[in-house]
């Protein structure tokens, strides 16, 4: 990742600190509630926020792994239901539809014909989200883009559906069986698994929200055509190898934040914008260009411009590292993809 990541602790770490300064609770090394977060105590806070030294010895950014319980279940409950369905129906985030595709879901899912869909395409690039179709569908997937929000592209699943199990479809009617396709949704979290199918489905009864790990069993969904979709929980894979693969999940919301030093995060979401997508970072937060160097800086002057003031007139970082997120994440920058598929955007691209 970048070369010139911040570390943005405010000194070393210490028993019942976080790493971003604000209280934890003894043998809790991660926050434990997000609005709890925002409202910590801010006497735990080093008064004037000081760029951290960085060192060989301080790596400047923690190991992201989260793979709790219920995605290991999970894995095995993929596994169970494969002989139930026809079709696997991938949910991938149209903003980083690489990273945010399971390397483990080729061995679960075997050779269960696929179906890639490319969701939130309202909060990517246009261009890149129909180059990342023909990219899929260069390799001979099957790939549709399709937004949840406003249910745009929604109408082309079942055909695609149809068209990707013709074989098995035209055998079934040979026989004069009546029989309904049933598919298997997958993905990670907060991907839109469950939108997709409420969308689908609709008068929709899939439990959503704007958080991951919200669907916890797998349960079937039967549309109008007959069609039957199993909702699963989102899963990811025990050990992120490539950090950089990790941070995009932070970034776009599929790692619970509670597990992140959402200080960090914000300073590196910033060096990722501003390679590519400044003039969107100053019109929303009113800057202007050439940015500040360091992204820690400038996250100060985004929590600046805000009035994001502790008392004693310090920048309040944490919650503008909450406020950069969450506007990230609900496209109020702006349409964002963070990966191309013949170019690979990182943040020391
Ligand atoms: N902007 C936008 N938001 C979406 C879209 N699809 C889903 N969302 C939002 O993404 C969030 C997560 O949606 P869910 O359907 O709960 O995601 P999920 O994949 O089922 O999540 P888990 O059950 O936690 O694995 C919700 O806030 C949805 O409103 C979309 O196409 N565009
Ligand atoms: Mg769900």
């Amino acid at each position: 990742m970048a070369t010139t990541r911040r570390n943005v602790n405010k000194g070393p770490k210490k028993e019942g600190t976080r790493r971003g300064g604000a209280p934890v609770a003894k043998g809790k090394p991660v926050r434990d509630d997000r609005h709890a977060a925002k409202r910590a105590d801010k006497r735990h806070k080093v008064p004037t926020a000081t760029e951290p030294e960085i060192t060989p010895e301080r790596p400047d950014i923690g190991t992201i792994q989260w793979f709790p319980g219920h995605m290991a279940r999970t894995r095995r409950k993929i596994q169970e239901s494969l002989s139930l369905v026809d079709a696997v129906v991938e949910i991938v985030d149209a903003r980083i539809p690489l990273s945010s595709r399971n390397p483990e879901l080729d061995s679960l899912t075997g050779r269960k014909p696929r179906l890639v869909i490319l969701n939130k395409a309202d909060l990517a690039d246009e261009a890149a989200t129909r180059r990342w179709i023909s990219y899929f569908r260069a390799q001979g997937m099957a790939a549709l883009a399709v937004d949840c929000k406003s249910g745009r592209g929604c109408n082309q699943f079942q055909p695609a559906l149809r068209e990707l199990l013709r074989d098995l479809v035209e055998k079934w009617e040979s026989k004069g069986a009546n029989r309904a396709i049933r598919a298997m949704v997958v993905g990670i979290p907060n991907v839109g698994k469950s939108s997709f199918i409420n969308r689908m489905n609709r008068g929709g009864k899939a439990k959503v929200e704007d958080r991951p790990g919200v669907t916890r069993m797998n349960q079937w969904f039967v549309l109008e055509s007959g069609t039957q979709l199993l909702d699963t929980p989102g899963v990811l894979w025990p050990k992120f190898e490539d950090q950089t693969v990790a941070m995009r999940l932070a970034f776009t919301g599929a790692i619970k934040d509670q597990v992140l030093n959402l200080e960090e995060m914000a300073c590196e979401l910033l060096q990722v914008l501003r390679q590519g997508y400044a003039p969107l970072l100053c019109e929303r937060y009113k800057l202007s260009e050439p940015l500040l160097e360091s992204c820690w800086d400038l996250l100060q002057e985004i929590g600046r411009k805000r009035g994001m003031l502790l008392s004693g007139g310090a920048i309040d970082t944490e919650r503008a590292s909450i406020m950069l997120l969450d506007e990230y994440r609900g496209g109020k920058l702006g349409r964002i993809t963070l990966e191309f598929p013949d170019r690979e955007v990182t943040a020391d691209a």
